[in-house]
């Protein structure tokens, strides 16, 4: 394989398949601090987007509250945008997707947002497979609301006041792969090459597709004690292999030796390679994800990469067989039941 498929962060073309510009990705000027990893997780976004050559009017961006939730105001501008309340954007993105399955549905959250109040809602939407690109922005604090301890937060973390969080952290990539997502992945905003290659390989996959990034907030929780800011994190990165994405219109050229990557044709024809670094990871193992996972907490490892794909599992819209257009779309008489149906339904009630 060609070492370009594995190094994105290179030449990246003036124009893409569309004629679009990387600008015509872009959304309004960030409000976040100087140097939040949220608004490095917006770049690749934008950059994912425009190299894949997505047009943004398909595009329906979803979030909930929390400076994470803002983000979607500053990226594709051009597309369609539904913000919802704290940790309720799965209940808005769910309805949106069946209404319009025609949709690339992308949704920004928090730590707080998904992993506090928003639990219960985002394991149901990874139960059902809902087609929807799911990124929570993992700070380990609530940062919107001045920087309290979220449920990620490590045990033994230091806040800037000396508070010591002694609850153990959730680990959201692990509960993902307990339900059974078939795309689960974890990045790094300190790491643009590694993330991009993730997101594109998001946009490719039909199905819910969860990353949780390590995303340092630099007002909050960037100091030392701290095990979400930028010094800990890039001390304590591991990569499970180096990500390369191949679209479906580009050859791949190969050069390795047989076993040193694995290749993964995802739902749109596109390929994802993985290029095995000290470790033998099989990423369709759900055993092998969840042990490596627990490993990684035990030995102190921030690990990332894509943890868990299977592009094969069904999304939820795929077992409701659904007609081809969309919901949305469907004129009223096909929607609206006839006088006469309603009226033999309610003799039946009878
Ligand atoms: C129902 C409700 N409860 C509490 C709040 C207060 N609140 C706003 S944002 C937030 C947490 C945000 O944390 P996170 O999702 O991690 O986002 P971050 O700001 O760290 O990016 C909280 C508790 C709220 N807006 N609504
Ligand atoms: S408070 Fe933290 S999370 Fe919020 S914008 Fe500032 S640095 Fe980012
Ligand atoms: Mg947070």
């Amino acid at each position: 394989m060609a070492d370009s498929v594995l190094k994105t962060a290179g030449d990246v073309p003036k124009e893409n398949r569309l004629g679009l510009k990387a600008l015509d990705y872009g959304g309004g000027k960030s409000t976040l601090c100087a140097g939040c990893g949220h608004d490095a997780i917006s770049n690749q976004i934008i950059r994912a987007f425009y190299e894949m050559s997505v047009s943004p009017e398909r595009v329906v961006k979803f979030s909930g509250i929390g400076c994470s939730s803002k983000t979607p105001a500053y990226f594709m501008s051009r597309a369609h945008g539904l913000n919802a309340v704290h940790g309720r954007m799965p209940a808005v993105a769910t309805g949106a997707m069946l209404a319009n399955k025609n949709l690339l549905g992308i949704g920004v959250s928090g730590d707080g947002d998904t992993a506090s109040i928003g639990l219960g809602q985002f394991m149901h939407m990874v139960r059902r497979n809902i087609p929807l690109i799911y990124i929570i922005e993992n700070n380990g604090v609530y940062g919107l609301t001045k920087g309290q301890f979220s449920a990620t937060a490590d045990e033994g973390s230091k806040l800037k006041s000396g508070v010591i969080n002694d609850l153990p952290p959730m680990d959201l990539c692990a509960l993902a792969v307990e339900l059974g997502c078939g795309f689960v992945a974890r990045g790094f905003a300190g790491d643009p090459k590694q993330m991009v290659n993730i997101l594109k390989a998001a946009i490719a996959h039909d199905g819910m597709a969860v990353i949780d990034v390590i995303s340092p907030c630099t007002t909050f929780n960037n100091h030392e004690g701290s095990t979400k800011g930028y010094q800990y994190s890039k001390e304590h990165q591991e990569l499970l292999h180096q990500i390369g994405f191949v679209p479906s219109y580009e050859q791949i050229e190969i050069d390795y030796a047989p076993g040193e990557v694995k290749k993964v044709v995802m739902h749109d024809g596109s390929t994802v390679l993985l290029k095995k670094l000290e470790e033998d990871y099989d990423p369709s193992n759900t055993l092998q994800a969840l042990s490596r996972l627990h490993e990684a907490v035990e030995a102190g490892q921030m690990l990332t990469g894509l943890v868990f794909l299977k592009p094969e599992k069904k999304s939820f819209l795929e077992m409701l067989n659904l007609v081809e257009e969309p919901l949305a779309s469907l004129s009223l008489d096909r929607v609206r039941p006839s006088r006469e149906a309603l009226a033999q339904i309610m003799r039946d009630l009878m």
